[in-house]
């Protein structure tokens, strides 16, 4: 890690600077090629032959280099906050390098000068940067990545070691910025290139942090005191419980070589990576080059850190990749899968599937259970929603719900009544704005609300500051306040917040 240990707030204000003054990382030292850098953070000017790298999602690597030479390669990262499916009935606001968890995969060679530019895209709520542990420089280029929502930022970095690295956001805070998706893992090809492999996969480790207890419907929110106390509710692979099982599984022939480039994005737990039923062949060990041990059964893989694992599949069958800290892959989703087909060795292994008892939960019988369950409670719920009995109170329950999250979040602005505060705060109790426009309250307080507004023929020009609320908690506090204080103006659904939120996005 090249984050330098200050609190959140004053490394944030650190990139900033750095940031600010323009500051090119002083990575330029000459290694091949005509390379020199330009003071005041001018790109490093170069005759080398010019290539768009190719990147990839995962679980796919880009092509070997195959060129016997350094080239000035341009690498286009694109930074995109997205909702997506984290567990079956559980979803999650990542943030990622490409729109992609992990991000997408950037494969160069040693002594390649790179033109990196990080792009964000208009729609991110924050700031992100990037970290790469393949760069000789300060912060790894997150002093010069600095990216508001909506601008791009370029940087040049040689890329002087060859090795398998881990790149990430280092925006403050740091932790809360990996955990939701912004790791990756960019190659640097040896000058002699690598071995070649008949099968070339990619996959990272990450650990979350949600409110809820593992496997609890809904979106999510970010955990920070379960952050602290490094107590994930899901440990996964590739960014969503599931990702590589089932016909999301990785292939391979009989015969094949397979290498796996595996890294650990973290933001706190180690990966002890190991293959059911596989002896790895090779492994280079700690995403180096010169270290390549033999017949390893299970790789220590840092947070922030790699190793590059290399074997022949000899038997057909499904071979399952996990975090050998067991509880994680079965209770938490580290697990992966590797479908091998091709003819049966008697000799090597008599036969016999891997059994569905070791499995549990995580076979493909509990997948599709748990698939299933997911489509009953939606079913459930739909069905409690068309009952009027049952709505009555389903609503009252949701304006009990609704009340917490007023008297934890808006009274300290509306007041306890909702009267507001004239000519600062706006009423809610009455208030003739909220009652016309059920999709623009939803908006208020999922983006917040500035400028000039009327209410009640009053005016008010002050700023509320957007909600961190998930949808149920929004649906709540809306029909809460729609019906409170002599208010009678409808309610808000869940799913009406949610299409609200994607719509804005
Ligand atoms: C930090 C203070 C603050 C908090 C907390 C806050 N608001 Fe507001 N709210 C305001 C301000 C200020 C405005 C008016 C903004 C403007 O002038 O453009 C406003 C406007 C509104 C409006 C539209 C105007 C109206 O009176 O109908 C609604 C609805 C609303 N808030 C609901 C909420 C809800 C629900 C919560 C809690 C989830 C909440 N607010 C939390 C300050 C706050
Ligand atoms: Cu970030």
């Amino acid at each position: 890690m090249k984050i330098h240990l200050l609190p959140a707030r004053l490394t944030a204000a650190l990139v900033l600077l750095l940031a600010g003054s323009g500051a090119l990382a002083p990575a330029a030292r000459a290694s091949e090629g005509s390379v020199t850098a330009k003071p005041g953070g001018a790109p490093i000017a170069t005759e080398l032959p010019l290539e768009v790298a190719v990147l990839t999602r995962a679980p796919n690597v880009p092509p070997p280099i195959g060129r016997k030479h350094a080239a000035k390669v341009v690498v286009n990262l694109e930074v995109k906050e997205v909702t997506q499916r984290l567990a079956d009935g559980v979803e999650y606001t990542f943030w990622t390098f490409g729109g992609e968890v992990p991000g997408l995969f950037i494969r160069v060679r040693e002594g390649d000068v790179v033109e990196f530019h990080l792009n964000n895209h208009p729609s991110s709520k924050m700031p992100h940067n990037i970290d790469l542990h393949a760069v000789t420089g300060p912060g790894g280029g997150a002093a010069s990545s600095f990216t508001a929502p909506g601008h791009s930022s370029q940087f040049t970095f040689t890329a002087l070691n060859s090795g398998l690295y881990v790149y990430h956001c280092a925006t403050a805070p740091v932790p809360m910025h990996i955990s939701n998706g912004m790791y990756g893992l960019i190659l640097v090809e040896p000058k002699e290139g690598l071995p070649p492999a008949d099968r070339e996969y990619y996959v990272m480790q990450g650990d979350l942090y949600t409110q809820g207890a593992t496997n609890e419907s809904g979106l999510q929110a970010f955990d920070n005191v379960k952050a602290m106390d490094e107590r994930p509710t899901y440990v996964v692979f590739n960014g969503s419980v599931g990702s590589l099982v089932g016909d999301k599984a990785l292939q391979a022939k009989v015969g094949e070589v397979v290498r796996l480039y595996f890294g650990v994005g973290g933001p706190n737990l180690t990966s002890s990576f190991h293959v059911i039923g596989e002896i790895f062949d090779r492994v280079w060990l700690e995403g180096g080059m010169k270290q390549v041990q033999e017949n390893v059964q299970t790789t220590m893989v840092p947070a922030g850190g790699s190793a590059i694992i290399e074997f022949k599949v000899d038997v057909p069958g499904t071979f399952i990749l996990v975090d050998h800290s067991l509880s994680r892959a079965f209770n938490k989703g580290a697990l992966g899968m590797l479908k091998v087909t091709g003819p049966e060795n008697r000799r090597l292994y008599s036969g016999k599937e891997i059994d569905e008892v070791y499995l549990g939960q995580q076979s493909a019988a509990g997948s599709a259970a748990s698939t299933r369950e997911a489509q009953l409670v939606a079913q459930k719920a739909e069905a409690i929603a068309k009952n009027p009995e049952i709505a009555n109170i389903t609503k009252d329950i949701q304006l009990e719900r609704g009340k917490k999250v007023f008297l934890s979040a808006c009274f300290a602005c509306h007041l306890q009544e909702g009267q507001g505060l004239p000519g600062v705060f706006p009423p809610l109790a009455g208030s003739d704005y909220l009652k016309a426009d059920k999709e623009r309250a939803v908006r208020t307080v999922l983006k917040g609300l500035s400028g000039p507004i009327t209410v009640n023929g009053k005016p008010y020009n002050n700023v509320m500051p957007p909600q961190e609320f998930t949808d149920d908690q929004v649906a709540d506090v809306l029909t809460y306040v729609m019906n409170s204080w002599g208010n009678a103006y409808g309610s808000v659904s869940a799913d009406e917040v949610k299409r609200i939120r994607r719509a804005g996005q």
